[in-house]
């Protein structure tokens, strides 16, 4: 089985039900277990700033994926949910991302991991270090080397929802 984190964020419409929605869909796959989700939490938008606050989460999964089918289930639950990609970093019903798989770095046209921008967003390693207290590998450890140098609301980053509330989430019809 790989060990897989992803990242997931919503700016549009039931910024909640997109998780729960999304998170359902992952546990429904059966080649897919879904290990732990993070807290919600509340996050300025980065990138293109015009646009609403997100909501983001980070989920451990384990899976007999490999890299590149994990993407096209990332990539299938986004048009499952409705997403239209208008323009980079615009908003978004749903995004998911690889942000690590296995320890592994991964270089091609369509997937890049760890993900090229995990190290610099809080959104990304706030909900990721929660999941993580102990951090295993390199990659984990520099995610948690860097936060202990970041201030999160100076990152426009809070606690939107705690996570014993997610886990038991109900899913969505
Ligand atoms: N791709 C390459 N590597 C990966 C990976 N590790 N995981 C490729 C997922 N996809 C990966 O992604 C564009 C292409 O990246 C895909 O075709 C895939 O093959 P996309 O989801 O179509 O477009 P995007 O998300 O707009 O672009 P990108 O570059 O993934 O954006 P980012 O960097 O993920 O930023 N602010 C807050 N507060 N919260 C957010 O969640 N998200 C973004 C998106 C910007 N600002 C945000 C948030
Ligand atoms: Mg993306």
């Amino acid at each position: 089985m790989n060990n897989v984190y992803l990242s997931i964020g919503t700016n549009m419409g039931d910024r909640f039900e997109n998780l729960q929605h999304a998170v359902k869909l992952l546990t429904e796959n059966k080649e897919i277990e879904v290990v732990h989700t993070s807290s919600v939490y509340e996050t300025a938008a980065v990138g293109y700033t015009d646009q609403a606050d997100f909501l983001n989460i980070a989920v451990h999964i384990k899976t007999s994926y490999s890299s590149s089918e994990m993407l096209k289930i990332c990539q299938w639950i986004e048009s499952e949910l409705g997403r239209v990609r208008e323009f980079r970093w615009g908003p978004r019903i749903i995004d998911l991302d690889i942000l690590l798989y296995n320890h592994e770095d991964i270089e091609t046209e369509s997937l890049i991991v760890p993900h090229p921008r995990m190290y610099e967003r809080a959104f990304v390693l706030v909900p990721l270090i929660e999941i993580t207290p102990t951090p295993v590998g390199e990659q984990l450890q520099r995610a948690h080397d860097i936060m202990q140098q970041m201030d999160c609301k100076e990152e426009g980053v809070t606690l939107w929802r705690a996570s014993a509330e997610l886990k038991m989430m109900q899913p969505v019809n």
